[in-house]
């Protein structure tokens, strides 16, 4: 009883952004989701031709959609059908409503591009700005934001999430880690946002720099956009003197703000209002019941200029139900604890080895056998490519060894915004697997 009254008061301290959504009850949330899952699949159904192709091949028209169980026996969604309507083949509206685009990381050469009308603005950063809240966050504070600004969306999501909600944000970008700290100290800055390993790293300069953290004004800590564990969270928490906190999100679904952790540490509300999350075996396509990993399957039931119907994140994660000490209703996700495809987050940036193989491929004194070696130097990821040379190029001539490994890294940044030390080894000598190629060797432990 006492335990009843203790909760119900600290829950009644508890700020939410949208209360009235972020408590609903979970059978008048079913109704919403219901109701705006059949608006998503008209708007599909009306104006994507490639949703209306998958919608008539599976035998389903708008009308059939009559409760949240239909949702299973819609199609999926793929990166691949991204890709395959590159770059606006899947928006559901005319050029001139869409104000913003961003983009990510395809498999190949070509990126993922994704489209927001100004409503889609106005939802994201409602959502961002929900979860800035959910983090302990208000107008009072001064959000140093150091995720990137450009095509990913990690950058101007906070962004505008942190300017809805009335905070001060500090649009600083990724990088140039002195002028980080010395802005941190010089302006008070209260909330961090950036990726878990960049925290780190921010981290041990304060300590190499002889700044201590307990003199910061540093309070909450926002970090996502790459896997990280309960063991890097007490380091967080330790090195920075804040509340470290986790946050998920995929450009194709909308980006950072799909779902956050709330401060009981329990795992990421998903925000139901506006995503249907369900877990699906990876082998079978079947969803699973709460409580079992699998892969996370999102459906947009807001969004306009691209929704998107059961996209599979190939994030493996699991989902409970169970009641949270914040009074929220949402669902919350565990950890992303792996892939269910080779994708690589290497200091945030989403690698494929495809698209290194892709590079080799343009340059003919290579072969395509190579071996991505990730680690962790210090606080940072380091990759090594491993590239077998081709005989005819074959050479002991220093310089044009040289050259070639110049040139090589200078593609893969420009392909793929990252830099990698290139190490040439001679034909035949990474080793050849039987099966499926062994491209990675990640020795990185997070
Ligand atoms: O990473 C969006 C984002 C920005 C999320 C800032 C959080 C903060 P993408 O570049 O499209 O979007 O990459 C999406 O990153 O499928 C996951 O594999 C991974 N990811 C994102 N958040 C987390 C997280 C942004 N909290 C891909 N934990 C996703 C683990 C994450 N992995």
């Amino acid at each position: 009883m006492l335990f009843f009254f203790k909760l119900n008061r600290e829950r009644s301290k508890q700020v939410y952004w949208q209360k009235e959504y972020e408590t609903m009850p979970r059978e008048r949330l079913a109704d919403l989701q219901l109701e705006r899952l059949q608006q998503t699949i008209k708007r599909v159904y009306d104006n994507v031709p490639f949703y209306r192709n998958k919608l008539s091949e599976a035998g389903i028209e708008p009308g059939d959609i009559k409760s949240l169980d239909d949702l299973s026996r819609l199609p999926f969604t793929t990166k691949q059908d991204l890709r395959d309507n590159y770059p606006f083949g899947l928006f559901a509206v005319p050029m001139e409503e869409v104000v913003r685009l961003h983009a990510s990381s395809g498999t190949t050469g070509k990126p993922t591009v994704v489209g927001y009308t100004r409503n889609d603005i106005v939802t994201w950063s409602d959502l961002m700005a929900r979860a800035l809240v959910m983090a302990g966050g208000s107008k009072k504070d001064i959000v140093q934001n150091a995720y990137g600004y450009g095509l990913f969306t990690g950058g101007m999501g906070i962004h505008y999430g942190a300017e809805r909600l009335g905070a001060t944000v500090v649009p600083i970008s990724g990088g140039n880690t002195s002028r980080q700290l010395m802005l941190m100290q010089d302006f008070g800055t209260t909330i961090l946002t950036c990726t878990p390993s960049y925290a780190l790293y921010l981290g041990e300069e304060m300590v190499n720099t002889g700044i201590d953290p307990a003199k910061l004004k540093l309070r909450i800590g926002i970090f996502g956009a790459e896997p990280w564990s309960e063991r890097m969270r007490n380091q967080l928490e330790a090195k920075l003197n804040l509340t470290a906190l986790d946050i998920y999100g995929l450009s194709e679904v909308i980006g950072p703000g799909v779902a956050m952790e709330c401060p009981e540490k329990k795992g990421m509300h998903i925000f139901e209002d506006n995503f249907i999350a369900e877990i699906i075996d990876p082998e079978t396509g079947q969803p699973l019941p709460y409580g079992q990993p699998g892969e996370l399957v999102i459906t947009s039931l807001t969004k306009e200029a691209l929704p998107i119907i059961r996209y599979r994140t190939r994030d493996i994660t699991v989902l409970k139900d169970d009641e949270c000490g914040c009074g929220r209703t949402f669902v919350r996700m565990e950890r992303v604890t792996g892939r269910t495809d080779d994708m690589l987050i290497i200091r945030g940036v989403n690698v494929f080895p495809s698209q290194i193989e892709s590079v080799l491929l343009e340059f003919g004194d290579t072969e395509p056998h190579y071996l991505l070696v990730v680690d962790r130097k210090g606080t940072l990821d380091d990759l090594e490519i491993w590239v077998e040379l081709s005989d005819k190029f074959f050479s002991d001539k220093v310089r044009a060894l040289e050259d070639l490994e110049k040139r090589l890294r200078a593609r893969i940044l420009s392909v793929l915004g990252i830099s990698a030390r290139i190490k040439l080894v001679e034909p035949r000598t990474i080793p050849r697997s039987e099966g499926k190629a062994k491209r990675v060797l990640d020795k990185r432990e997070i």
